[in-house]
């Protein structure tokens, strides 16, 4: 019988999938792909499966971040690096899916958001986050995943 690997989801909201193609000024030159290769070096140095996603509709991530809560509870993964985007300062409905399936995420930034307009300043996700990582740029990423390693190492 093969033996199981733990995996981690990172999971990214709308728009990202233009990530080093606009506003290189705010987000950077590193593209989504480039990004998930970060972030596989990241899950092998760990020894953790990476599950890497990215989708413009607010329904797929809910499903996403119930999938990933339900590989949780069944022991398979440690949880969701989650980039919420434009949804962090809107969706309650994805601040609902992380609170019901009880899904440990860090939430991840690219920018400060506290540094920025006064509306983004507000998460409803946060509410949620077992930690949150921002301001470091698209290395946030890998920081995250261990981060989220390490409370689940914990526990936590
Ligand atoms: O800093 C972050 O990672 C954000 O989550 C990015 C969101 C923004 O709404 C949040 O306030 C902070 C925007 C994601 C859109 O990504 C783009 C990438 C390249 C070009 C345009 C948008």
């Amino acid at each position: 019988m093969a033996a199981s690997v733990t995996s981690v989801y990172v999971i990214n909201g709308p728009n990202l999938n233009l990530l080093g193609k606009r506003r290189p000024e705010v987000y950077g030159t590193t593209t989504l792909a480039e990004v998930e290769q970060l972030c596989q070096e990241e899950a092998d140095r760990l020894g953790l499966e990476l599950v890497f996603r990215q989708s413009n509709h607010e329904g797929e991530l809910v499903d996403w971040l119930q999938e990933a809560g339900l590989a949780v509870r069944a022991g398979t993964s440690i949880g969701a690096v989650y980039n919420p985007a434009g949804h962090t300062h809107t969706s309650v409905a994805l601040h609902d899916a992380v609170e019901a399936l009880e899904l440990p995420v860090v939430e991840l930034h690219i920018s400060n958001i506290h540094a920025r307009e006064e509306w983004r300043h507000h998460s409803y996700i946060s509410l949620v986050a077992r930690g949150i990582v921002m301001g470091f740029g698209v290395r946030g990423y890998p920081l995250a995943i261990n981060g989220l390693y390490q409370l689940s190492r914990q526990g936590r």
